[in-house]
């Protein structure tokens, strides 16, 4: 039997603290926005809650470049805030993970700005420095012919000692230097600062990068747009050997949830990181079904490519056996890197929008590993429409693809227009609080543009209608944990795999799932024998659904029900 935890069961929320709540009118969200909505939390079913960076930060990449783990960004609030947000979260039972990034900083952290100043400077070797490397006619180039994620060369020249420091994101945000003891020591004293201060886990920024083959070898064979990871997927050297020395030094000391985002890792890779045995980490976001469809790298890995339902299945069943395995999983649709759910699984047009939503919230609340929502995804919040501007777009990912596609293609306007439905912004607009201008997120103009269509979608017109996405959310969120056995830790059993339309499966020998994920009405014919299986809950008026399943169901368009196997 599987042992139990609090974060196995628990659902977890996101919050992206600049686009929650502003409460002081300057546009920006902050801690104090966070605190007065715990209730809205709370009521919806949620547990914990995980707060994208908060730390001080020059904000090139929204907070994911830290100059301060121990401060605050200004807009955002105090350190004083977080004590009383932990001191009000644990009042109401619930729990705050917050975001490590230490795979690099900001290059504005006092670290790398010592580390910059001069090649005997004692914190020169916390950061990754080489030499120019000479070409055959003395030319000087880049140490190696690397690509950063978001582009360009993951080394930058910097003129003080005439050397390059390695960055696999932006070029502000340099990557510490595992190898060196010192940089460890510190990043698990900071952990510790956080954790004695009562915050109950971290969500681990790129954690499969910390390890690098630090020979830096070439890549063999650069392909047209290839970044770094294309050419290096495997984990670094010494990964899993971090992993394990952070456990036994901080992580194993507290009661704490840690999910890393491990992209590039297959169900059995992740299982070196989740297996209890290892005593490294807990849970880690696998990309497998946000990446479904996904051709090429490059500029090809933003596009929007045709995938099918099976596949689609695939990706989501692959991951469930993580549970026979011995290993937990992290369920997710949304965050604050993915375009939102609706638009890129279910169906996004008035006509669909809601009852797709409601598909896609039984399916997340149904199946196997700790259930993470991201805000706005309970109130059915969609992309961005595809007719705004490049400049309302914000990302400094997007930024960089654009100017590198406005500088490489011969149509740029044609690519650009292919990249935007999945571009990083659609999750990072302002939540949709009421219908009043601002949509009760701010007084003030929005960091961000706010999306015309709060006037449709906010949690003021949901939360006291039952009949509202958000009530559906809130009635799943309650069904799954009444259900916990069998919902959160019992087995899983796909049916149908093959089906164009139907996402099919049991949990625990226990709940027949039904999902229709198409705009017709399917008649399924059911695999096996179900048909004395009882009426449970179900995404539309129970009146529309057989009270006792025979040997077929027919399932209105986007819809979906739960059965009682007996
Ligand atoms: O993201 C890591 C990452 O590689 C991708 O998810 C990235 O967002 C990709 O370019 C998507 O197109 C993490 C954070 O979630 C992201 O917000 C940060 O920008 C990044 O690390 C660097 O800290
Ligand atoms: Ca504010």
């Amino acid at each position: 039997d599987i042992p139990r935890a609090w974060w196995k069961s628990a659902v977890v929320y996101q919050i992206y603290p600049a686009s929650f709540l502003d409460t002081n009118g300057d546009g920006v969200g902050d801690l104090r926005g966070v605190i007065n909505k715990l209730d809205y939390l709370k009521n919806l079913g949620v547990d914990v809650i995980w707060l994208s960076p908060i730390f001080k930060s020059p904000q090139v990449d929204m907070g994911y470049d830290i100059s301060d783990y121990r401060d605050i960004h200004a807009p955002y609030g105090t350190v004083a805030d977080v004590d009383e947000l932990i001191a009000e979260l644990h009042k109401r039972g619930m729990k705050l993970v917050l975001d490590l990034v230490v795979n690099h900083t900001s290059d504005q952290h006092a670290w790398f700005l010592e580390s910059k100043s001069s090649k005997t400077n004692p914190k020169r070797d916390w950061y990754y420095w080489r030499p120019a490397k000479v070409d055959a006619d003395g030319n000087k180039k880049e140490p190696n012919n690397w690509q950063s994620v978001f582009g360009g060369s993951t080394w930058k020249h910097d003129e003080t000692t005439d050397e390059y420091f390695l960055h696999y994101f932006d070029e502000s945000q340099p990557d510490l230097n595992f190898e060196n003891v010192e940089v460890r020591q510190a990043v698990y004293d900071l952990m510790k600062f956080w954790l004695d201060k009562g915050a109950d886990g971290y969500r681990m920024d790129v954690i499969a990068r910390i390890s690098k083959n630090v020979a830096f070898p070439d890549a063999p064979e650069q392909v047209p747009g290839a970044r770094y990871q294309d050419f290096d997927r495997r984990a670094g050297p010494r990964l899993h050997e971090f992993l394990q020395e952070m456990n036994r030094e901080v992580l194993s000391k507290y009661d704490c949830l840690t999910v890393g985002e491990l992209n590039f890792v297959d169900p059995k890779t992740m299982l070196n990181f989740v297996h209890p045995d290892r005593k490294e980490i807990q849970t880690g976001f696998s990309f497998d079904h946000v990446n479904v469809g996904l051709k090429g790298m490059g500029l090809g890995r933003h596009l929007v490519n045709p995938w099918t339902l099976p596949e689609w299945k695939d990706t989501i069943t692959r991951w469930q056996w993580l549970r026979e395995a011995g290993g937990w999983h992290a369920l997710y649709l949304e965050n604050h890197d993915q375009p939102r759910s609706i638009s890129r699984f279910g169906d996004d047009s008035p006509e669909w929008r809601w009852a797709s939503g409601r598909v896609l919230a039984l399916l997340h609340t149904t199946l196997f590993g700790t259930v993470y929502l991201y805000q706005g995804e309970e109130i059915g919040m969609i992309n961005v429409p595809l007719d705004w501007p490049i400049e309302d777009y914000q990302d400094v990912q997007t930024q960089i693809l654009v100017k590198e596609i406005n500088e490489t293609c011969e149509n740029p306007a044609k690519v650009i227009q292919q990249l935007l439905p999945k571009m990083r912004d659609h999750p990072r607009t302002p939540m949709q609080w009421t219908a009043e201008a601002g949509a009760g997120f701010s007084t003030a103009k929005p960091w961000m543009r706010l999306p015309e269509d709060f006037t449709v979608c906010n949690v003021e017109a949901q939360v006291n209608d039952p009949k509202s996405l958000f009530s559906f959310w809130k009635s799943v969120l309650a069904f799954r944990r009444e259900h916990e056995d069998a919902l959160v830790y019992g087995s899983y059993r796909e049916l149908s795999h093959e089906d164009e339309a139907i996402f099919a499966y049991v949990r625990d020998d226990k709940f027949l799932v039904v999902l229709n994920f198409s705009k017709n009405q399917v008649v399924y014919s059911l695999p096996e024998k179900f048909s004395s299986s009882k009426f449970l809950i179900s995404t539309t008026e129970e009146s529309e659904w057989p009270a006792t399943l025979g040997d077929k169901l027919a399932l209105p368009p986007w819809t979906g029900a739960v059965y009682e196997v007996s």
